[in-house]
């Protein structure tokens, strides 16, 4: 058996009809390979947690179907506008406190657009970096400059979907194009950001449709470094508000197909936790999951709670940390940063 990283492990040219037939192997040898590649490419007893928040909320002009925050369905949703960036910051520090090393921040735009809310942003970024995090932000469609923006404000990795396969895709979004998301990813690539991109499973589509997102991701050289596995959070109001939840052997195939196809990835076990017990949440680390998001809440819909958390990290101890290089920025930068950390959670 292969014991050492191969270069043919690390391919471009993976087509839909091989994936699906990794993807519908027999289950034992499917995970066993996948747990192989896990070991060759990753360091085996780490498991990353993410924080998640949504610093704007709601009332965005997309119409993807499954999504809590579009205005085009009835949800029970209160939207909010941009948080202030000290509030941000003082979570970020929660959030590293309680043992996050990657701060997510996602914003319900369609595109970012340049002035004060996208100035705002930047801030957080610094701000995050700053506290020794990894910084991840979601704002939607996005041009070169304003990826170049991110990138020397010292984000880490953008966030942007494919969601599914390009056939299916049409069936759960219309205000926006499979080729819009992949401008946007060149854009994040061309800026020299990490790419974070991924999907959902469980609106329907078929494996054939889940193993087309994969050929696609398969196809970007580099591939990209962190690859979330989303299962559907069903929505009352919205459209996929009434889908059943996926079994969670559906979930596990697809994290060792990701696995498989993208051995170099962060596989990030993501929005759907809560459906899934702890022995299964392990199943998917052994099939090749290595992040997830950690807090109470993902964007809008509660996650698995901080001492279910504690209890599934708890039963893998120990696991070890990476920790990353601190962002080099200025003194002066560092004491307004965490002037404006200390306000907010220490206030007078
Ligand atoms: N507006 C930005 C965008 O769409 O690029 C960023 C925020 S959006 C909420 C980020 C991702 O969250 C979506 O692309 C989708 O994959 C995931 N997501 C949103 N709602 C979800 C749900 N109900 N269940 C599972 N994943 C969901
Ligand atoms: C991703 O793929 N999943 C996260 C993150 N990227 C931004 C979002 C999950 C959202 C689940 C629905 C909600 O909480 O609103
Ligand atoms: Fe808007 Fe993003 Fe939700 Fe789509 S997924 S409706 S773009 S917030």
């Amino acid at each position: 058996m292969q014991d050492s990283p191969a270069s043919q492990d690390i391919r471009h040219d993976w087509t839909v009809d091989e994936i699906v037939a990794v993807h519908d192997r027999p289950l034992l040898d499917l995970i066993g390979e996948a747990n192989r590649l896990h070991r060759l490419y990753q360091p085996p007893n780490y498991v990353q947690k993410a924080s998640l928040l949504s610093v704007k909320t709601g009332g965005c002009p997309e119409d993807c179907a499954y999504c809590p925050q579009s205005a085009h369905y009835e949800v029970n949703l209160e939207r909010s506008p941009l948080m202030p960036t000290a509030e941000v910051l003082a979570l970020a520090a929660r959030a590293k406190a309680a043992g996050a090393d990657r701060f997510c921040m996602g914003a319900a735009w369609r595109q970012v657009r340049d002035g004060a809310e996208f100035d705002a942003l930047l801030d957080m970024v610094r701000g995050v970096r700053a506290l020794g995090m990894e910084a991840c932000v979601t704002l939607g469609m996005l041009t070169q400059s304003q990826a170049q923006r991110l990138k020397e404000a010292g984000l880490t990795a953008y966030n942007h979907n494919l969601d599914t396969g390009p056939e299916f895709y049409a069936k759960i979004i219309s205000t926006r194009t499979y080729e819009d998301r992949l401008d946007t990813l060149k854009a994040v690539r061309a800026a020299g950001l990490e790419m974070c991109c991924g999907g959902i499973i469980g609106m329907g589509e078929s494996a054939r449709d889940r193993a087309a997102m994969l050929a696609v991701l398969a196809a970007f050289d580099p591939h990209p470094e962190s690859v979330p596995i989303n299962a559907l959070v069903a929505v009352p109001g919205t459209p996929l508000g009434g889908r059943e939840k996926i079994d969670p052997i559906a979930f596990v195939r697809m994290i060792a197909a990701t696995r498989i196809v993208l051995p170099g990835a962060k596989v990030r076990l993501s929005a759907g936790r809560l459906n899934l017990s702890r022995e299964a949440q392990i199943l998917c680390m052994v099939a090749g999951a290595n992040s997830i998001f950690y807090g109470e809440t993902l964007l809008t819909t509660p996650n698995a709670s901080m001492p279910e958390d504690d209890a599934l990290f708890a039963a893998l101890a120990p696991v070890a940390h990476e920790t990353r290089a601190v962002l080099a920025i200025s003194e002066a930068e560092r004491l307004r940063l965490s002037d404006l950390i200390s306000r907010e959670t220490y206030p007078s």
